[in-house]
């Protein structure tokens, strides 16, 4: 290997070759030192090498430099970006499209990132890095719906709004509303039975042509709301006013002068902003109620001639005991010591009603009971005995009654067409039910030359000058009640207006018991709210009107924390035998009274079809008290499987819908905005329709607060699917 003549680059050549004689050696040391390397590192033979580094990193920005024994190695490269961790370039998060359609893709590096979302839309700015994350978090744009704004979308309101993708349009009046969609659209006559208006001849003739506005109008609040229906804020009690006062002037968005005791009426006697229903001294003379004798007259002194529960300072008849105060005439003398009760003119010795005003003091059967309050007016009963208390004289109660609407034949003014309500708007004996021309007017509801225009008051010319179907002079008010039909609760029906329980008809449900004392109602609100104050026997208090078709809703509000029994509401009430029942209790117990039977009562909602054949007494009693079936008293049709009581002091608001004529029952409760318990569809049928009116057995303090009834023949739209439902378990 070593050569003579061997040469170096670069070392000085021949020229100077005394200058580099002396290191001449060295260098070939050094060369030949090198060789060597050279060649082992070539042959791959051990020796000394030197490690692979990460100084200077030869991967990627960003990427992790590992020093192994077989050489640096690079990392994956960063999210966002693909190659060899070395080299790694940016990949495209676009190409999955990670954006919304039709929203731009911005590709950066690394990463991406969505424009907004486009206009109707919303939805997240969307960016990041990596194809995996822009896969698994697309950009999602909802469409707005413009329509779900309070303002209808800027329609106007009664008019459809209709939501596009990004958009919305303002379409034409709702059903049921008429006019010019872009100026205002209001409520629609339309028939009872779904038929266009007018009705045609052809609708269900059973059903009949009943013309109602639809909608409801003006806008109400939803359940535990209150307000005005435009604006509505959360009303605890659900008395029908918020628990603060709103932007409006309606008296409805007054702040609730009670807050957690339902008090629709808002009374408030001493006018210290504090509601009576809620106020210790709800007078203000400085004597709490409790103890003061006239609770809502002040009345320091406490005087008190006849000693009986009411001071003289409200006592209607000071000098005579009545500690019912009722006062039939209302004429500020109590019956007990008013000399005309009813205010006919004829004094009580000489009246043959003495509490129904009847001048003219008919009497066709001579039996001494003038036929206005006779309960057989062409039967003798002079003591007017009506032990089913369906306020017909037991002489000529046959109670049969073939089409079950509560009304027996000899007396139905339709006999074989359900109609609880017995409207017979001519007078004419025929109820308007199976009248042919409700108006007499010659003009028939139904065929022609009818339809009639008005079929409630007499128009032989049928005139209507806005051509809208509906007369002249039904337009507003259909039935001339003067109440005009948006706030009318019966539109077709002249004889029922606003919901009123002033007037009603105690029903005591175990007379011979002694178990307990009866009820003692208090009326408030001009009749939309009732109180019962006793521990008492069960009882019922029922308005007198009946309805068939109905819709029945109210508060309903136990006031006190002592006690646990029975509170609820009637209908269909036809005779104290015959009545539905919703009742709810607040712990499960066994009635103390063994006899005739052993009772157990369960805490939830229950349902109840009462169909007696002994009437109140100690069996029904039992009965009602028992949760399950009995023979021929109750049948349980539904019961709330949660199985929990009413809490005291706390609000429900319940919703009845009953269409006597199919049968149809179904009730929902709401705990605040909150609904806890819905019967779903019942069908039942032993009652065809009835009177309403509310129900407790053992607890006072019950307070059933903003009643409100409507008459309702339509049938909810659940009635056809729970149909087909039933059809096909039997297929
Ligand atoms: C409507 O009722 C009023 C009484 O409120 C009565 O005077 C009027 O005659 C009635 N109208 C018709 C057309 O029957
Ligand atoms: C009558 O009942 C129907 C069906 O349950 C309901 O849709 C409608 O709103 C009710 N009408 C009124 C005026 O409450
Ligand atoms: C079941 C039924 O059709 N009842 C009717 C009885 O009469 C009133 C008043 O005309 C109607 O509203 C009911 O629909």
């Amino acid at each position: 290997m070593f050569t003579s003549d061997w040469k170096l680059d670069g070392l000085p050549g021949p020229e100077s070759h005394d200058v580099v004689v002396c290191c001449l050696l060295q260098i070939r040391e050094i060369v030949f030192l090198k060789n060597t390397v050279m060649e082992c590192e070539a042959c791959g033979m051990g020796g000394i090498q030197p490690r692979p580094s990460c100084v200077p990193n030869p991967c990627h920005p960003g990427v992790r430099c590992m020093e192994t024994p077989e050489g640096v190695k690079c990392g994956p490269c960063p999210e966002g970006m693909e190659g060899n961790g070395t080299d790694c370039r940016d990949v495209d998060e676009c190409t999955v499209m990670p954006c919304h359609m039709g929203v731009r893709c911005i590709n950066t590096s690394p990463g991406f990132r969505c424009g907004s979302c486009p206009a109707g839309h919303t939805g997240p700015q969307v960016q990041g890095v990596g194809l995996a994350f822009a896969a698994a978090n697309k950009q999602v744009c909802k469409d707005i719906n413009e329509c779900d704004s309070p303002n209808n979308g800027g329609c106007v309101e009664n008019s459809v709004c209709l939501n596009t993708p990004g958009s919305f349009r303002c379409g034409p009046c709702k059903p049921g509303y008429i006019g010019d969609p872009r100026r205002g659209c209001k409520p629609e006559r339309v028939c009872g039975n779904g038929q266009p208006n007018p009705c045609h001849a052809s609708a269900d003739s059973k059903r009949k042509r009943v013309f109602t506005s639809s909608g409801s109008f003006p806008p109400q609040c939803g359940v535990g709301w209150a307000g005005n229906g435009f604006l509505c804020g959360p009303d605890v009690d659900i008395d029908g006013f918020p628990d603060d006062k709103l932007d409006c002037p309606e008296r409805s968005c007054n702040k609730d002068n009670c807050l957690t005791v339902p008090n629709s009426g808002q009374e408030d006697a001493d006018k210290d902003g504090v509601g009576d229903a809620c106020d210790e001294d709800a007078d203000g003379d400085g004597i709490p109620n409790m103890q003061d004798n006239c609770v809502l007259v002040p009345n320091v002194d406490q005087r008190n001639i006849d000693e009986d529960d009411f001071g003289d300072a409200c006592d209607n008849c000071r000098a005579v005991k009545n500690n019912d105060q009722k006062d039939t005439d209302v004429d500020a003398f109590g019956d007990e010591c008013d000399e005309d009760i009813d205010g006919d003119g004829i004094l009580n010795h000489l009246d043959n009603c003495k509490r129904v005003p009847n001048a003219d003091q008919k009497d066709r059967d001579g039996d001494k009971v003038g036929d206005a309050c006779d309960s057989c007016p062409y039967v003798p009963n002079p003591d007017q005995m009506d032990v089913d208390n369906d306020l017909i004289g037991d002489p000529c109660d046959t109670n049969k009654d073939s089409d079950g609407d509560g009304h027996q034949d000899s007396r139905d003014n339709c006999p074989a067409v359900i109609n609880s309500s017995q409207l017979d708007t001519d007078k004419d004996g025929k109820g308007d039910e199976c009248d042919d021309d409700d108006d007499n007017d010659g003009i028939p509801d139904l065929l022609p030359p009818g339809p009639d225009n008005c079929r409630l008051i007499p128009n032989p010319l049928q005139e209507d000058s806005d051509g809208d179907g509906v007369g002249n002079i039904c337009e507003k008010d259909f039935d001339n009640d003067t109440i005009i039909d948006t706030i009318d609760v019966c539109p077709e029906n002249a004889e029922v207006t606003l919901t009123d329980f002033r007037e009603y008809q105690t029903v005591v449900l175990d007379p011979e018991g002694d178990a307990q004392i009866d009820p003692n109602w208090v009326v408030l609100n001009q009749g939309r709210e009732i109180v019962q104050t006793m521990n008492s026997d069960p009882g019922l208090a029922v308005g007198y009107t009946a309805f068939s078709g109905v819709d029945f809703e109210g508060t309903f509000h136990v006031n006190t924390v002592t006690d646990d029994d029975y509170a609820g509401f009637i209908f269909g009430y036809q005779d104290s035998s015959s009545f539905y029942v919703v009742m709810w209790k607040q712990v499960e117990q066994i009635y103390w009274q063994a006899n005739p039977f052993r009772a157990v009562a369960e805490p939830g909602i229950q349902l109840k079809a009462v169909k007696s054949n002994t009437g109140p007494g100690e069996n029904l009693r039992n009965a009602l008290w028992h949760t399950g079936d009995t023979n021929d008293q109750v049948r349980l049709l539904w019961k709330d499987a949660r199985n929990v009581g009413w809490k005291d002091k706390t609000s429900y608001r319940w919703f009845l819908q009953h269409r006597p004529a199919d049968g149809y029952i179904r009730v929902r409760f709401y705990e605040g905005p909150q609904m806890v318990a819905d019967t779903g569809v019942i069908i039942d049928a032993t009652m065809r329709g009835g009177r309403l009116g509310v129900f407790c057995f053992s607890q006072e303090n019950i307070i059933w607060a903003n009643l409100r009834y409507r008459c309702n023949d339509t049938l909810p739209e659940d009635f056809d699917s729970y149909r087909a439902q039933q059809v096909q378990m039997v297929a």
